[in-house]
């Protein structure tokens, strides 16, 4: 028998968990959910219809409204709910997701995708856009759409929120949320999110949202069951 075997074995764990320590690592998970609604409280400011000062056959067709603070019924829309920091958990998939400017807006205004997961960028629009990102972690994008570019594909490697401008339109501007990891939600009109799969746990909860801020919760998950809460933001 080869005694050194054990130890061989032992070593390679290690240096496997040394150096996958950090990285999320998605193996399947039977868990919790954390599941809730953002809610907004005071009174809704009205939505403010953006003026479109330029290409205006093609970008004025329909009236478009500021989009950075939109409430209905009282449940926040477009905020984003996330894990900060869990090391595993369920599968990441890693599933890429279209950005359209169509009429010279971002849609959706706030979008989520998987860091190193592929952004389309679409202009159907016949103008020239310039796709910049105000990143500070990732690469900043800073790149023409002329408009026979009908897609552009991108590809953000490290978890960042980041605000997206036009560089030729003033009014156009969203959000990207490059998630780490595969728990994010963003809402949506009933400001609901659910975080499915979570391993049984003690998480930090992050609430953002682009005007209101960042609100954090410690959550505690257990296995088979729902951990319910609801996010007040004040205007
Ligand atoms: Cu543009």
């Amino acid at each position: 028998m080869n005694r050194r075997f054990p130890l061989l074995a032992v070593l390679v764990l290690l240096m496997t968990v040394t150096l996958t320590l950090g990285a999320y690592q998605g193996a399947g998970a039977a868990g919790g959910t954390i599941s809730g609604a953002v809610l907004f409280k005071g009174t809704a400011p009205e939505p403010k219809k953006l003026k479109v000062t330029k290409d205006k056959r093609r970008c004025d067709k329909s009236p478009k409204f500021d989009e950075s603070l939109v409430v209905k019924d009282g449940k926040l829309v477009n905020a984003v709910v996330y894990i900060s920091e869990v090391k595993g958990g369920k599968k990441m998939e890693m599933k890429g997701v279209t950005l359209d400017q169509n009429g010279c807006l971002y849609q959706p205004h706030v979008l989520a995708v998987p860091a190193g997961a592929e952004v389309t960028i679409l202009n159907p629009d016949k103008v020239l856009h310039n796709i910049h990102t105000y990143s500070k972690i990732n690469k900043p994008m800073n790149q023409a759409q002329p408009k026979f570019k009908k897609k552009l594909k991108v590809k953000f490697e490290k978890p960042e929120i980041m605000e997206v401008k036009c560089d030729v339109h003033s009014w156009m501007a969203g959000w990207i949320f490059v998630a780490g990891n595969p728990y994010y939600s963003v809402t949506g009109e009933d400001g609901a999110f659910s975080l499915t799969e979570v391993p049984a746990g003690k998480y930090k909860v992050q609430i953002w949202h682009e005007k209101l801020g960042v609100q954090t919760r410690e959550v505690e998950v257990k296995a088979g069951e729902t951990a319910r809460f609801d996010v007040e933001f004040a205007g």
